[in-house]
């Protein structure tokens, strides 16, 4: 049993007991157990063998102990059984509605007897809500949006999420040996969207495996991979089936001759393959997923590669974050593609967290894990006094931390470590520390963890304030959305990026996989207008560092190149290119400099 399905045995079980009203103390108990749980490196599993190993947890007391070890017996807990008899399990789909906490969510049940997100939906259109304590007309609002947010993202997973099963799977068939030749993502995971709705796996056969009985074997391996959850089809030259984690995967076998014709037309997006082909036809070709052909399919043209077809077309390559219809092909006609920035194009992070304040590692770990990947420099931006869910740094506290991150720097560990702070933006837009502090720190990065629900023109004149604050230097996590669980908040980006340009304010382009903010929509908005990006983790261990790779994806969709992005510049360029510091020396010339 993997930690994650532990986590969510306590966790359903946490939510349960704050719906039936039990005692803070009681439900937090397990809440901490699965936060705990679902962080942890070790497998749970392997630390029960030893009953002392799982008591050395911190927050794992004797009675969280034994009940580790039914979950591990039983594959579930008998609480949780129970509860579930008492509550229908479809009252947990309710709680991940955002603005919906549990004890709304017990009132729902027990006065309109709302059960499912559907019956809540309903119960809100009819302005049911409206006239009731604690809810309000507002709310309702709130309530049907999040509706909304829950049906859109249904069905689909996170951009890791879909990579790592479609690793898993991949690593499984190419234990078959000889017979498989290459076997490739394609779909939206190989466009890098950050949500992907079902996988979609590209294999070649081998020369002389492509008769239908090798086919068969192959297929018959393919399917006895032991996360398969159900076989959906099994047809003469595709297998589709779902995940034990719910994802579905398309496999399609296929000939070397026709590996590029397939994997453009499975890459998409499906708008990019539509003007593909009546840019075909207009030529006097068809384009399908086996050749690109002449118009009556007497002769192929191409279909091995991808680079044959663009080329036969026309066109320059294409890479496929773009594939998207908004400009690339007109683009690749004219030699005018975007050289997309690379991973390789970084040298540093610039917002991670430690131990200081919500972050798992040291300023030491963080630094050394950094300068393995590669990094040159990184700055570590822990939380403000604010953000006290975060243990945010009040102004003695953050003091002393600076002193220690100037201190690691001055200790040698083969990377430039920057003093820098993640400062909370308040709700009327100023910054979470004083104007003194602020001036001590290298990176100044402001995001917003607090009232995200305020209305359009408020949130606008929060983000032109802050903006405006001539400390603030790179702008985190920008729409501070949370893929699959929360909306971006809603403010005009047209006039906040208009701003950033005007002062000189970096966006954030935030890799981390729940979060990928800003969205390829606006990055772009960001190049159009000259405002400068910056590509980091916001990593809270060591573990999340490699996240930077996700940000890069995102900012190819953006369409961003190496001269878009401040950190592929060298550690004292990159400062040079921030905003500069109020009275420094370069606070006319610096921001011009590149
Ligand atoms: P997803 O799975 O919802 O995240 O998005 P995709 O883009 O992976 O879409 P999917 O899995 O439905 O299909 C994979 C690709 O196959 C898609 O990007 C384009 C191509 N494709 C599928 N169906 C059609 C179709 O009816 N017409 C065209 N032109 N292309 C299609
Ligand atoms: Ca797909
Ligand atoms: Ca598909
Ligand atoms: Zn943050």
């Amino acid at each position: 049993m993997d930690n994650k399905s532990i986590a969510r045995i306590l966790r359903d079980t946490a939510q349960l007991l704050e719906i039936d009203g039990a005692i803070i103390g009681r439900y937090r108990s397990y809440e901490k157990a699965a936060e705990l749980i679902s962080g942890l490196h070790e497998s749970i599993e392997e630390l029960a063998k030893d009953p002392d190993k799982l008591e050395e947890l911190p927050g794992i007391g004797e009675r969280m102990a034994e009940h580790l070890q039914e979950i591990l017996k039983t594959g579930d807990y008998s609480l949780r059984k129970k509860l579930l008899k008492k509550y229908p399990s479809t009252l947990l789909d309710i709680l991940q509605l955002q603005s919906l906490g549990p004890k709304k969510v017990a009132f729902l049940w027990s006065n309109f007897k709302a059960a499912t997100v559907a019956d809540v939906e309903k119960v809100a259109r009819e302005g049911k809500l409206r006239e009731l304590p604690g809810f309000g007309e507002k709310s309702e609002q709130n309530i049907l949006k999040a509706v909304e947010a829950f049906k859109r993202s249904t069905g689909r997973f996170r951009l890791d999420v879909a990579e790592a099963a479609a690793e898993g799977v991949i690593a499984d068939i190419k234990k078959y040996g000889k017979g498989v030749a290459s076997i490739t993502p394609a779909g939206s995971l190989r466009r890098g969207k950050e949500t992907v709705g079902d996988l979609d796996l590209l294999l070649t056969l081998a020369d002389g495996f492509t008769a239908q009985k090798h086919i068969d074997a192959i297929a018959e391996h393919i399917l006895k991979y032991p996360r398969i959850d159900q076989v959906l089809a099994h047809g003469e030259n595709k297998v589709s089936f779902n995940l034990d984690n719910g994802i579905q995967v398309d496999v399609r076998l296929l000939d070397k001759e026709s590996f590029g014709a397939a994997l453009l037309y499975f890459t998409g997006s499906r708008e990019h393959n539509v003007s593909l082909r009546g840019r075909a036809n207009d030529m006097g070709y068809t384009l399908n997923e086996y050749a690109l052909a002449t118009l009556k399919g007497e002769r192929r043209v191409a279909g091995r590669t991808e680079e044959e077809i663009y080329a036969k077309l026309k066109l320059d390559f294409i890479p496929p974050e773009i594939r998207e219809n908004t400009g690339e092909i007109e683009a690749a006609e004219q030699h005018r593609l975007p050289n997309l920035v690379r991973r390789e194009d970084i040298k540093g992070d610039l917002q991670m967290h430690t131990t200081a304040s919500d972050g798992k590692n040291s300023i030491e770990e963080m630094a050394e894990a950094a300068r393995k990947l590669g990094h040159e420099y990184i700055a570590i931006t822990d939380h403000s006094k604010s953000v006290t869910i975060a243990n945010g740094l009040d102004e003695r506290r953050m003091a002393a931390h600076s002193k220690k991150l100037r201190a690691a720097n001055a200790s040698g560990l083969g990377i430039r470590v920057l003093a820098g702070a993640e400062v909370d933006i308040l709700k009327d837009g100023q910054l979470d520390y004083s104007n003194e502090l602020l001036a001590q720190f290298e990176v100044v990065v402001c995001s917003i963890h607090s009232y995200m629900n305020l209305d359009r023109a408020a949130m606008t004149e929060r983000m032109l304030a802050a903006i405006e604050n001539p400390y603030t230097q790179i702008i985190g996590h920008p729409t501070g959305r949370l893929l699959l669980r929360r909306e971006a908040f809603e403010y005009d980006m047209g006039k906040v990026l208009d701003a950033a340009a005007k002062h000189g304010v970096a966006m954030e382009c935030n890799s981390y996989p729940d979060r990928l903010d800003l969205t390829d929509v606006y990055l772009r908005m960001c190049k159009e207008r000259g405002v400068k990006v910056v590509i980091s983790t916001d990593a809270h261990n060591t573990l999340h560092l490699p996240f930077i790779a996700y940000g890069v994806t995102m900012a190819r969709r953006g369409w961003l190149e190496k001269t878009n992005v401040i950190n592929t510049l060298p550690v004292d360029k990159f400062l040079a290119a921030l905003r500069p510091k109020p009275g420094s020396a370069g606070t006319k010339h610096a921001a011009a400099n590149r």
